[in-house]
């Protein structure tokens, strides 16, 4: 064992999911071994305890994890279960720790962003809930990296991370197993399978793009060889550690060809997409796409077709710029729903304390309470679970929706890479100004209210603040801006755009249209094109 000096490195400071960083600052001096060694020292230190480790397979994963191996034995850690190849999606890495009773686990992942040597690289901490590390955590792991002297780090052969079974690092025992295994079987316990595979059998078609990224084995393991979809029914399903050199976010941008195969002539009647760790979904008919936030509407409304839920929801949460179709269906089961921040990690609270069963995301993440993250996967087999049961089409069920409950148009506008100082500028002038915008005119919409959003968790008491600024508009418009907490250059404005209808008339119109006098005001009143220099967002999904 030896004990290496070392001195603070600046920028350890986790956002909305843990570290990410570009991978060549995680392959820098010191630079991993800081942020592990400040990991377990703000979490109790590593003695005794049990991790589960693993990642989604990108560039740099499996020499992390031998570091990581390395650190936990050197800081007296008793046992890790690692996936083999160092491969875990997050979902399947939540569900390894509650299943094993871990301490924890630590999560090698910069999700959707991409991955190799001049892309991106990330690692963040689940507690033993299996869910990501509360904010007083990452709190307190900052501050280790902040004092931190050194690190203890064992010096030994690299541990064979193919062989499956159990295998010795000085005193620490490893455990490298099956990746998919347990999570297929969760899969099976929630799900009809009998049901689903009877629909594939009857001839019905599909197309999983798991984006080069880990969902691949997975989704081919469950999907194709459980389920009898027809071989070729997943996409892109090797992962490779540049995921092919794609964007592994499922979008209608970065998930192009499955958009195009899903709005050709001879479509199929379902498609989806996972994003790089597994955790996010796309969902998208025959031509027919499903925004994040209607999907989540849409589960919530007939997640009881399922087994694992046959007995109902306890109530729902979801992220404040997610749309609120999920709070009109939840109002009609005479359900909680629960407006959070963003960040998975503050759903943790509530689904320990069993107040929602189902929670998601307008950032294409959906979950519930099996596991602790949410799940990209479960998401789709639960959508086919309902397609199973009602034997309708993507389509008719969104329009069977929206003729219910109205229909919340949603878009989002993504800002890529802008100055941070102007971005900051933008943000301290508007909310400068929230207080006086009430009544005021802009681009022809008068604002009906307008604050920054806070949050007290119900259950823990703890309290967030600036987590995004709001503006509501007359008949039922939203504005909401953000900072993305997960981007690796420069700052990345959100804008994320809403508008409720419930003109029966009028739910079948294109959202760009329905949403431009919202966007023409939100740009209008943050002055955001003049304080950025910019004049259009980058990404709109
Ligand atoms: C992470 C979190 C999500 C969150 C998203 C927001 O997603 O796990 O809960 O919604 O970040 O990202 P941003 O701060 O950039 O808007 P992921 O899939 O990147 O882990």
């Amino acid at each position: 064992m030896t004990l290496i000096e070392t001195t603070p490195i600046a920028g350890q400071k986790p956002g909305t999911s843990g570290l990410r960083k570009r991978t060549a600052v995680f392959m820098g001096p010191h630079f991993l071994e800081n942020y592990v060694q400040a990991t377990f020292d703000g979490t109790g230190g590593a003695a005794g305890k049990t991790y589960v480790v693993g990642g989604d397979g990108r560039y740099f994963n499996d020499r992390a994890i031998q570091v990581i191996l390395r650190m936990a034995a050197a800081n007296g850690a008793l046992r890790c279960i690692v996936g083999q190849g160092g491969i875990l999606s997050t979902p399947a890495a939540s569900n390894l720790i509650r299943k094993t009773g871990a301490d924890g686990g630590l999560i090698l992942s910069a999700s959707h962003n991409p991955g190799g040597p001049d892309a991106d690289f990330g690692l963040k901490f689940n507690g033993a809930n299996g869910g990501p590390a509360s904010e007083s955590v990452t709190a307190e792991i900052y501050a280790r990296t902040q004092d931190i002297t050194a690190y203890h780090i064992a010096e030994t052969q690299d541990v064979d991370l193919g062989a499956l079974g159990q295998q010795r690092l000085g005193d620490m025992v490893v455990e490298i197993v099956d990746p998919v295994a347990d999570y297929a079987a969760l899969m099976e316990d929630l799900f009809d399978f009998n049901a689903i595979a009877a629909l594939f059998q009857g001839g019905f078609t599909m197309r999983f793009d798991a984006m080069h990224a880990v969902t691949g084995p997975y989704a081919t393991a469950i999907l194709e060889d459980r389920l009898g979809a027809a071989k070729g029914t997943v996409m892109n399903g090797t992962p490779s550690e540049d995921f092919g050199g794609g964007h592994p976010d499922p979008n209608p941008i970065w998930a192009k060809d499955l958009m195009d195969v899903m709005y050709a002539d001879d479509a199929p009647d379902f498609g989806a997409a996972s994003d790089g760790d597994g955790d996010r979904n796309m969902i998208v008919g025959r031509g027919a796409y499903v925004t994040p936030s209607d999907s989540l509407a849409l589960l919530a409304s007939k997640a009881h077709l399922a087994p694992g839920y046959q007995g109902g929801l306890a109530g729902v949460a979801r992220s404040m710029p997610t749309s609120g179709a999920v709070d009109r269906v939840a109002e009609a089961l005479g359900i909680s729903c629960y407006e959070t921040p963003t960040g998975w990690k503050f759903f943790g609270t509530l689904l320990d304390a069993g107040k929602v069963t189902l929670c998601g995301e307008e950032s294409a993440g959906t979950g519930s309470d099996h596991v602790r993250e949410k799940d990209g996967l479960w998401a789709v087999l639960l959508w086919l679970n309902i397609l199973a049961e009602t034997k309708m089409s993507v389509a008719d069920l969104m329009a069977e929706m929206w003729g219910t409950y109205g229909r919340c148009y949603y878009t989002r506008h993504d800002y890529e890479d802008v100055e941070a100082d102007r971005a900051n500028a933008m943000f301290d002038g508007l909310r400068a100004r929230l207080g006086d915008l009430a009544g005021e005119v802009f681009a022809g919409q008068t604002v009906a209210w307008a604050d920054e959003f806070a949050y007290d968790d119900p259950v823990d008491g703890s309290h967030a603040s600036a987590q995004g600024l709001r503006v509501g508009f007359e008949g039922g418009g939203r504005a909401v801006f953000r900072l993305s907490g997960t981007g690796t250059v420069g700052a990345t404005i959100r804008l994320y755009l809403e508008q409720l209808e419930t003109n029966a008339a009028r739910l079948g119109l294109d959202p760009a249209e329905v949403l431009a006098p919202i966007n023409a005001a939100a740009l209008a009143l943050s002055d955001l094109p003049a304080v950025t220099g910019r004049d259009a967002p980058n990404v709109i999904t």
